[in-house]
């Protein structure tokens, strides 16, 4: 049974809204660095995270080399690779924000979503829309897009009656793309939208990408996948139709299902298991996501008795959310109606961790504090600062660049610890349950005259250690695997009443009164402080040194050690202030002092 010949299966598409840009940066780590270092760009170059090549440019993948290889064999194929290390993600969340702002600066209704570092999100429906207004069905070659809507002078010349870049299907003729439906002119108008902005990323920022054009995110993202590097495709009409087969479901069909973005590992196997009737056994034998069964799109879509229906019985479960069913069938056939998120900003919360093998002293994890909140110190001077000298607030006066005031954007009221408890019965089982306890962010944190180091050596002994007494009150017989420093509950220093934000000197007069209204009932800041003394009696003792802290094996998160996670676009609110955990094992959720002992059911179960 062919489901495209069944519409009353398949979900309708929506194609009016939207249109919709993908652009994956190619090689993104790597170009990152040949940008700083032109010469590496000739050389085969891989970038290490732990003992894996994270990526590589092309001249390392002509000679073999590929994404998450050990570095070992990455040098028995190619002994004279050059190889730099990517742990710290500085200079790619600098790259990452650069080309996304310059993404940004085009379009008109600030719906442009980063997804990872290297991927973004448009939806330019409406200078697609305008654009189509001013097309001369007449003279299509004569065309002119407007990149304004203020200044019709700002723009460039193109050739509409053609399409930029590849296309799926690939015609086997130019003139198959001269339809002039309305689709098919505003995919074409983003073609062209497409082109010139891998021009402007290029020629401004060094680095090029592939784009995917379409209707929704994830059309547009897989359709970007065909032509890679430094290419374009966009996903034809028809997208839908009576009788064949439309372009929608015949590319939806040749994508294995674990390839589709929104289908997870989880539901992938599931999916697996039911059409190819096969125990999903495999899953503990996959090296880093790789599948050893592959199922088609097309053969899940036309699996006896597949549905909405059939895939609510199948996925739903405890943790799924409701309606899985009726989404993944969606997603099969092309259908995804997740909006593209409107520019932030600032991110939603700024967070920093690293992983440790064992981390069971005072000492250590006041070490292991420092270094954390240095780096959230120095995120939230990166990303909370406006410290643009060429666009300073409309009051300041501006004699010189170095007097333009820096100024908050916004300020985070919440500062939250979390940690990750092995299980105390010292087995080897991972525990993956994190407990967490949060306080009000101090003032002093947004001071722009104390040196960082003195700030962050506050931030330890004022806050962060008394959190971690709450968090763990016993003296030793905690090990830890992970501890995270959050800076959450993001207030937006622009919507502030009076627009104190915009101005840090006024800022400063304000402070209390500003951030009084912010304050956290914490009920816990007697014990905090008590504490504190506890904290500064065993400081001096502790060398300023080397990371103690080992490591886990390798992860192939997009974060390296000392992970930041930004949350720009997650939809996770702050976990912070009712201090109420889900359990990533079995996704229960209970207040922190259970977890202690629910990690260990885990452990012994
Ligand atoms: P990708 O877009 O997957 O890779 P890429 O941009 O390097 O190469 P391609 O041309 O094939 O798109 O990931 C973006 C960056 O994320 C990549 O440059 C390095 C980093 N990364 C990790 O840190 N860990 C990982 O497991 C992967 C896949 C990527
Ligand atoms: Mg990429």
């Amino acid at each position: 049974m062919d489901g495209a010949r069944h519409p009353h299966r398949q979900p309708k598409r929506q194609l009016d809204s939207t249109i919709l840009h993908f652009v994956s940066t190619d090689c993104f780590y790597a170009s990152v660095f040949e940008n700083e270092t032109p010469a590496l760009r000739s050389l085969p170059l891989a970038v290490q995270q732990k003992q894996i090549v994270v990526t590589c440019n092309y001249e390392a993948r002509r000679r073999g080399l590929h994404k998450l290889q050990l570095i070992k064999d990455a040098k028995k194929t190619c002994p004279d690779v050059v190889i730099v290390l990517g742990e710290d993600l500085t200079r790619f969340r600098n790259a990452s924000k650069e080309l996304f702002n310059l993404l940004r600066s085009f379009s008109w209704n600030s719906r442009c979503e980063r997804l990872g570092f290297d991927e973004v999100f448009m939806d330019v429906s409406d200078i697609v829309e305008h654009n189509l207004g001013l097309l001369n069905a007449h003279d299509l070659a004569n065309s002119y897009f407007c990149l304004s809507k203020n200044d019709p002078t700002v723009g460039f010349t193109f050739d509409a009656s053609e399409l930029a870049g590849h296309t799926y299907p690939q015609p086997p003729n130019k003139e198959l793309d001269a339809s002039q439906d309305s689709l098919s002119l505003r995919l074409r108008l983003a073609s062209h939208l497409a082109r010139y902005l891998r021009e402007q990323l290029e020629s401004e920022k060094g680095y090029t990408c592939a784009v995917g054009i379409s209707t929704n995110k994830l059309l547009a993202k897989l359709v970007g996948n065909l032509h890679k590097p430094n290419d374009q495709t966009t996903l034809l009409p028809p997208y839908s139709s009576e009788e064949d087969l439309d372009n929608v479901t015949s590319f939806m069909d040749g994508h294995e299902v674990g390839k589709i973005p929104g289908i997870g590992f989880k539901i992938a196997n599931k999916l697996r298991a039911h059409v190819l009737q096969r125990p999903a056994e495999f899953d503990t034998a996959l090296v880093y996501g790789g599948t050893k069964e592959d199922l088609l799109v097309a053969d899940a879509r036309r699996h006896p008795g597949m549905g909405p229906d059939m895939l609510e019985q199948l996925l739903s479960g405890p943790g799924t959310p409701h309606g899985i069913g009726p989404k993944i069938w969606g997603l099969l056939n092309g259908c995804d109606d997740a909006e593209v998120g409107q520019a932030r900003e600032v991110p939603k919360q700024i967070s920093i961790e690293d992983s440790y093998l064992r981390l069971d002293t005072l000492g250590e994890v006041i070490r292991e504090l420092r270094m954390l909140a240095k780096s959230l110190l120095a995120r939230l001077h990166t990303d909370l600062l406006d410290n643009d000298e060429e666009t300073p607030a409309p009051d300041d006066v501006v004699p010189g660049p170095t007097t333009v005031p820096r100024r908050w954007l916004a300020y985070p009221k919440t500062i939250r610890l979390s940690t990750r408890p092995r299980p105390p019965d010292g087995s080897r089982n991972r525990s993956f349950a994190r407990i967490s306890r949060s306080a009000p962010m101090p003032n002093f944190v947004f001071s722009l005259k104390e040196n960082k180091d003195t700030v962050s050596e506050r931030l330890v002994t004022e806050t962060l250690v008394p959190l971690f007494h709450k968090l763990h009150p016993e003296k030793s017989g905690w090990n830890l695997s992970l501890m995270n420093v959050a800076a959450t509950n993001m207030a937006d220093a622009a919507s502030e009443k009076g627009g104190v934000g915009r101005d840090i000197g006024k800022m400063f007069k304000r402070q209390d009164d500003v951030l009084k209204q912010w304050r956290v009932e914490d009920t816990d800041v007697m014990e905090v402080e008590e504490k504190m003394e506890e904290v500064k009696a065993v400081l001096p003792a502790i060398p300023n040194g080397d990371k103690g802290g080992s490591e886990d094996l390798p992860t192939l998160s997009q974060e390296a050690k000392h992970s930041v996670n930004d949350q720009w676009e997650s939809e996770d609110e702050d976990m912070a202030d009712g201090d109420l955990f889900c359990c990533d094992q079995c996704g229960a959720s209970m207040p922190s002092f259970a977890m202690v002992a629910h990690s260990r059911w885990h452990a012994q179960s």
